[in-house]
């Protein structure tokens, strides 16, 4: 399969509020290390076309895609210090929809998390980790089978107009879109990270030509704790076209391969003609920040499932945490799919 690579992540790598301490994000450079190197041995790498810059408007608002165009010139000139990141975010019981001036109140207005910031080449970083999912959809509406986006930073947290989650562009997103313009009437999203995928949902959450499923911890205990119940379900002409599976801390493979089964069967009913796969492996049993219990030999059978449904697949990296697996874990993934399709 082919694997959209750059190296154009190298410089990006954020700050995150841990407890009361920034520190270097879990999102780090050294995952893509470890997924290239066990995928280079099966898989052809190739470089990224040029970003489609109307992808991003399809996505984003062009407020947000402005702000965050000059969001590090702005902090560097006003603020300094080594990350820009809010301090206040609209919250319940503010109206919330009114965009401040102030590079202060914009980073609030822009973002939802603290696990967030951005540096100097935040913004070019997340506009090649698009470009990569772009790629990786143009060679599936070429006429692959499937392609692999190593995207980096990812994106499924990032919504219309906010970043958060390590996620300022939402790939996956941008990936669908490609294979609406192309002529696929409706396209299912299966996001297999750990955490719910609130920004791909955001982007969908009223249209009836995206299926959206993710299978997740429980909001209700984990990141990013407000959204993923399985009562969010899509609204107006989306509804019935989201669904959600929080599952409880320690889950292990069986019900967490029970919950992919219902949601493949849904996009399949729905009559999706293709899907992009979300593709975080921070369901490890070893991840640093995560608590489900899948194992490395799991991994496979999630790729022959994904194969079974006979959809053109476009797999897009999310997260993963435990550096030294995270490769194996992503090629179990995509082996297990090639070997299910040959
Ligand atoms: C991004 B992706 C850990 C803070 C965790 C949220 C995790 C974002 C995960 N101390 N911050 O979905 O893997
Ligand atoms: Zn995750």
């Amino acid at each position: 399969m082919q694997v959209v690579t750059s190296d154009d992540h190298l410089k990006h790598h954020a700050l995150e509020l841990d407890s009361t301490t920034l520190i270097p994000s879990w999102e780090t450079p050294t995952r893509v290390d470890s997924v290239r190197k066990a995928l280079a041995a099966d898989h052809p790498f190739v470089a990224p076309r040029t970003l489609d810059e109307s992808l991003l408007h399809s996505v984003h608002d062009a407020d947000y895609l402005s702000f965050m165009a000059t969001v590090w010139e702005r902090w560097a000139a006003e603020e300094r210090g080594p990350a820009a990141m809010g301090v206040a975010w609209p919250s319940r019981r503010m109206a919330g929809n009114r965009r401040p001036t102030s590079l202060r109140g914009l980073l609030g207005y822009h973002g939802f998390a603290a696990d967030c910031s951005v540096v100097a080449d935040t913004w070019a970083a997340a506009k090649i980790s698009a470009a990569l999912a772009q790629t990786a959809a143009e060679i599936v509406t070429g006429g692959e089978r499937a392609a692999f986006a190593l995207c980096r930073p990812p994106g499924h947290h990032a919504t219309r107009d906010q970043f958060g989650g390590y996620c300022y562009i939402n790939n996956a997103a941008i990936a669908v879109e490609v294979l609406r313009r192309a002529g696929h009437a409706r396209v299912g999203v299966l996001d297999i990270d750990y955490h719910h995928g609130n920004g791909t949902q955001d982007i969908f959450y009223e249209r009836n030509d995206v299926f959206m499923t993710s299978i997740h911890g429980d909001p209700a205990f984990e990141f990013p704790y407000f959204t993923g119940f399985a009562d969010e379900i899509g609204s107006g002409a989306g509804a019935g076209f989201t669904r959600n599976e929080p599952l409880p801390a320690g889950t292990e493979f069986e019900p967490w391969f029970a919950a992919l089964r219902r949601c493949l069967d849904a996009i399949i009913d729905a009559g999706c003609s293709a899907v992009v796969v979300s593709t975080g492996v921070d369901t490890f049993t070893e991840d640093p920040i995560s608590q489900f219990r899948l194992a490395t030999d799991d991994y496979p059978a999630i790729g022959q499932l994904v194969a079974s449904a006979g959809l053109p697949t476009v797999f897009i990296m999310e997260g993963g945490y435990a550096v030294d697996e995270l490769g194996e874990n992503v090629a179990g993934i995509l082996n297990g799919f090639e070997e299910a399709t040959r």
